[in-house]
């Protein structure tokens, strides 16, 4: 039996830039086949977008799209409709991030796709939700970021809304419509039957917001929040403040400053200070007369002073790297971390060895790295493979579907594919 669990699944993936396409990657890398229907000529945009090679597709494109097979078809054109619906009745699942009604005005509702394959899981990425008031709009992973409630809770309360490096618009998106994909054909195995999945980048944003909004109904009842820095010194309106790098929960915590700050922008930790861990804490940073002064020795006494407790240990942080650091706060049992830079992740043996980071030969490009799966199986390891070229399998699949050698240079002839 294959040990890669979507093997037999066949993905129409008509998705582009980052959003789709990050969740059709990791049904690939689980084994679904997953066709990449690119339009001729061009392809995904990002194959061309911020290129670090003049001839090779781009590293945007590269990491987003491994394990895929590409076929380039142009879905307005009727030939290319003719293939495109030949695909649809013989696979299980479609994925597209199109702006809002571009794939209707294509031809293939989904009305049209369930009456040409009742079993079909047809997957839509939107800006907004179905019925949304903005459900019109074109959306980019910043936009949905500010639409989610990300922006206006990261950052600092004196600065503009911020936006998080990390893809919440995004790969977020992607990963909620993998979770959505696989409830369907599970749900199809039940009943027979295809569905329609859709998920929002704005949704997805806010779930992953959920403690924003829950603060928001904490700040309308008592009017304060006590884990911010705003708390108890600051004032707060009628809104979740940005709290900088505060801790999200009960736990306080802050990025603090190591050796070598001054000229290395991330010489930091991340510190949390956790209620019951605090006497630890205390032997760790050689303060064991904070153990049972009453002016520390609970988190209600040490909030409002907090900033200066994180000073002190900032004192004693002062010769010591983040490596340094973490290596004693470690035996402690303190929950932190080093600031850790995309040089340093890069090359962090831990994170090769265990294939989250992956160096892969590309044809044009040669090695790269990438990331590989961040799910971990007992029977599954998935292979990481490099990314196809543009049309690299048109003339495979078009031959899966049965078609001719005669009729596929016929197909190009037409620039259909
Ligand atoms: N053959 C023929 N036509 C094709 C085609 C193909 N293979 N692939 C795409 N097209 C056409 C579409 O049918 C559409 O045509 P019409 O608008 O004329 O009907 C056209 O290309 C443009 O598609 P688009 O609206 O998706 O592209 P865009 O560059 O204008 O917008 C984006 C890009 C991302 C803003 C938009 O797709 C979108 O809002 N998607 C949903 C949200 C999303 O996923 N955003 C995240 C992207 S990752 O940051």
């Amino acid at each position: 039996m294959s040990n890669k669990p979507l093997e037999g699944i066949k993905i129409i993936d008509f998705t582009h830039v980052q959003a789709g396409p990050a969740c059709t990657q990791m049904l690939a890398w689980f084994g679904a086949d997953v066709i990449k229907v690119e339009r001729p000529g061009s392809g995904d945009v990002t194959r061309n977008q911020l290129r670090d090679i003049p001839d090779a597709d781009a590293l945007y494109f590269t990491m987003l799209n491994s394990n895929k097979r590409s076929l380039t078809l142009d879905t307005k054109k009727p030939e290319g409709k003719e293939v495109l619906t030949k695909l649809i009745k013989e696979s299980d699942v479609l994925v597209e991030n199109f702006g809002p009604g571009a794939l209707d005005r294509m031809g293939f509702s989904w009305e049209n796709i369930k009456a040409l394959n009742p079993k079909m899981i047809v997957a839509s990425v939107k800006g907004f939700s179905d019925g949304h008031h903005y459900d019109d709009l074109k959306v980019y992973e910043n936009v949905a970021q500010c639409a989610g409630g990300a922006a206006s809770t990261t950052g600092f309360w004196d600065g503009p809304p911020t936006i998080s490096a990390a893809a919440l618009g995004d790969s977020n998106t992607g990963m909620h419509l993998a979770i959505g994909i696989l409830t369907a054909i599970i749900g199809r195995q039940q009943t027979g039957k295809g569905q329609k999945v859709a998920v929002s980048m704005q949704d997805s944003v806010l779930n992953l917001c959920r403690v924003k909004l829950r603060d928001q109904q904490r700040l309308d009842r008592v009017g304060y929040l006590e884990e911010y820095p705003q708390y108890p010194h600051g004032t707060f309106s009628d809104v979740v403040p940005r709290g900088g790098n505060a801790g999200g929960g009960g736990q306080p915590g802050w990025v603090l400053k190591c050796k070598g700050w001054e000229t290395d922008p991330n010489a930091y930790i991340y510190f949390t200070i956790q209620g019951h861990a605090w006497a630890p804490i205390c032997r760790a940073i050689g303060k064991e007369q904070w153990i049972e002064d009453p002016d520390y020795n609970t988190a209600e006494a040490r909030q409002s002073h907090i900033f200066d407790i994180f000073g002190k240990i900032e004192d004693w942080l002062a010769d010591k790297t983040k490596f340094e650091a973490v290596d004693i706060l470690r035996k402690f049992d303190i929950p932190c971390a080093p600031v850790l830079t995309m040089k340093e992740l890069a090359n962090d043996e831990s994170l090769r060895k265990s294939g989250s980071i992956v160096e892969v030969d590309h044809k044009v490009r040669g090695k790269y790295l990438t990331v590989g799966s961040p799910i971990k199986f007992s029977e599954l390891k998935p292979e990481i493979t490099s990314s196809p070229l543009l049309g690299e399998h048109t003339e495979e699949v078009l031959r899966e579907l049965g078609y001719s050698t005669e009729q596929v240079a016929l197909m190009q002839k037409a620039g259909a594919v």
